[in-house]
């Protein structure tokens, strides 16, 4: 990015009229543009007294379309036409109010050099999920930024830590080590109270949040990840805001959010119980009364229009005005950056509507952008309703690229943890024909929001690895939580984001480097860098279409074919070794005439289209057929 700081302007306003009712602009959201990226802009500008008479800019071919002052002056909309003829610039524009003027700028920059950004994912990617403060500390100067005394203290679970943006980027050898491609952070905008170390609490969605560093900083960490081959996912959340957002107490329109701070929906209630038979007796699940077609809005209003815990001012996302704004700052940030994909949080929480035109408009500009959708539930028929390529009984297609695999998390955990039946997995492919692409699906089996896998009751480093193992050769792109490649304990949130050791100058252990490891961290870690080196050779692995071979209380045995090859993985979850017998018939290996081991401990014979496995106890292995 280019040119002079609109902010800077925006301080040094020329007022010509020294009266106190002279108008002011404090901000100008969008601070910046690119030329020919859309036809039009709307500006958002903070300050004092702005009823416009007229706004007028000094760029041949940038023409103002109309104004609109609102919430007593406080805010003016400026939609802005960008015609054909524009060249790059500072605009000045001036505001006339009846009691005087007032200007502003607008650097108008052409595009950078598009190749190798916007990539998006495809299936032979593996996403690295980190919580920016408590991964790695860069840049001790940020800690304690000035306008935040007191909040950063190491000790203290919900403080700020210190981790920030360089601190990814010094450790991308460690990614490239491991062998993850993509590294998905939570969110990197302003947030600013004591303890919003974790990101979701918006005050201001076009800047970083001090602590983490500056947008130059973000804008290294991609192009430093570009340049190793690697890709960014950035965390947006147009659901809501957080509390101490200044739109809070001052929306920019009456109907900015849903309701008010006095007077609000709340997102959590009722959920659960007995309206669709389930054995509790509080209401009902919002999620699924959301998806079904007999339910009347009041069934699930809550869901898309309540303030999440009942705290975080929810986004009037249907109203036009605001889903241009949230469309605007998310091409902001991906132009400002080149970064390849959003996750995209409390995806049921929006409307379905609201989710088309945003989509719609990002892909116009960005095809190949990749973005997923959180819908946190276990049940693929509430999941998959979301997904795209498909129009749902309210005509809409939400144009999501795909969603968190949340069945198979919950499966995978139920599996490994609690004992289920191997088969409960099966249970979740056997959906897979709800989503247009579930080869797409991102399957995980921990993240921000729950207990570390390595800390769940049942757990032990054999179970942490077969997690690994599963999430890495079920159908589906791979996503990890930092940490756990290492078996990083921690309970729920916010024991669960404890600091990566050795991401810290002080820290006198550092697991970033094989020495600084224990044996059973050294373990892990290479368990799954070899699966993941494993992964990536084979195409079957991490694309092949998934055939079930054999599954029951203990044990899963799948097919991945390829056009090149066909790979056979076994799951074996028991105390007790077994011998499998199953056959090849009707699946594309059935003229396999030869098998032999990439990975793991078992052995295995071919006889006709029989195969025979002897598969030690709780073990996990691969197999090529030929
Ligand atoms: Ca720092
Ligand atoms: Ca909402």
């Amino acid at each position: 990015m280019c040119c002079a700081s609109p902010a800077l302007a925006a301080q040094n306003p020329q007022t010509t009229d020294a009266s106190d009712n002279s108008p002011v602009v404090t901000k100008v959201e969008p601070p910046n543009w690119w030329l020919r990226l859309t036809p039009e802009l709307m500006l958002l500008l903070n300050g004092r007294h702005l009823e416009a008479n007229g706004v007028s800019c000094n760029l041949a071919d940038l023409v103002v379309e109309r104004t609109q002052a609102t919430a007593g002056g406080d805010y003016l909309f400026v939609w802005l036409k960008l015609g054909a003829g524009l060249k790059s610039g500072t605009a000045v524009c001036r505001i006339t109010t009846p009691t005087g003027t007032v200007s502003f700028e607008l650097s108008l920059a052409p595009r950078e050099q598009t190749i190798h950004k916007f990539q998006g994912l495809t299936t032979a990617d593996s996403m690295y999920l980190i919580m920016p403060d408590r991964f790695a500390n860069g840049d001790p100067a940020n800690d304690e930024p000035a306008e935040a005394p007191g909040s950063h203290d190491r000790a203290k679970a919900r403080a700020y830590h210190g981790g920030d943006l360089r601190g990814i980027r010094e450790h991308l050898d460690y990614f490239k080590d491991l062998g993850v491609t993509t590294l998905w952070l939570t969110p990197i905008v302003k947030n600013g109270a004591t303890e919003d170390y974790h990101g979701y609490g918006a005050v201001d969605l076009y800047a970083v949040e001090p602590h983490l560093g500056t947008l130059r900083n973000y804008q290294e960490l991609v192009a430093a990840a570009h340049q190793q081959g690697m890709k960014i996912v950035f965390d947006v959340v147009p659901n809501h805001v957080g509390p101490r957002h200044p739109w809070a107490a001052k929306p920019p329109l009456p109907d900015w959010f849903h309701g008010t701070v006095k007077n609000h929906l709340n997102s959590s209630a009722p959920v659960n119980g007995t309206f669709y038979g389930e054995p509790a007796n509080q209401g009902h699940d919002l999620f699924e009364a959301l998806v079904d077609p007999h339910a009347p809005s009041r069934l699930w209003r809550n869901l898309t229009e309540g303030w999440f815990v009942d705290l975080l001012p929810d986004m009037n996302t249907e109203n036009p005005v605001v889903a241009q704004y949230l469309l605007q700052n998310a091409i902001w940030w991906t132009e400002s950056s080149g970064l390849d994909g959003f996750r995209v949080d409390t995806f049921p929480y929006v409307s379905r509507e609201f989710w088309a035109r945003w989509h719609a408009g990002l892909r116009r500009i960005y095809p190949r952008l990749t973005t997923i959708g959180e819908v946190f539930h276990p049940d693929a028929s509430v999941t998959s309703f979301f997904a795209r390529g498909q129009r749902q009984y309210d005509g809409t297609d939400t144009g999501v690229s795909t969603l968190f695999d949340y069945p198979m998390y919950f499966a995978l955990r139920d599996v490994l943890l609690n004992g289920a039946p191997a088969g409960r997995i099966t249970d979740v492919l056997r959906h897979d024909g709800l989503y247009p692409r579930p080869d797409q699906l991102v399957i995980f089996f921990g993240n921000h929001d729950v207990a570390r896998f390595a800390s769940a009751k049942g757990s032990s480093a054999a179970k942490l690895k077969m997690a690994f193992a599963l999430t890495l050769t079920l159908r589906g792109i791979p996503q990890f939580y930092y940490g756990d490649e290492i078996g990083m304990p921690g309970g729920d949130d916010p024991d669960n984001r404890r600091d990566f050791p050795g991401g810290w100058r002080e820290d006198t252990k550092n697991t970033f480097s094989e020495t600084g490891r224990t044996r059973e961290q050294q373990e892990i870690f290479l368990y799954v860098q070899t699966l993941l080196h494993l992964r990536h050779e084979h195409a079957a692995l991490n694309g092949g279409r998934l055939w079930h071979l054999f599954s029951d209380e203990a044990s899963y045995v799948f097919l991945r074919e390829s056009e090149e090859e066909r790979v056979l993985v076994v799951f074996h979850n028991s105390a007790q070794p077994r011998e499998l017998r199953f056959t090849l018939a009707d699946t594309p290996a059935q003229n396999a005439a030869r098998v032999s081991r990439l990975f793991g401990e078992a052995s295995a014979e071919l006889s006709g289209k029989e195969v025979h496995i002897h598969a030690p106890a709780a073990s996990f292995s691969i197999f090529s057929l030929q």
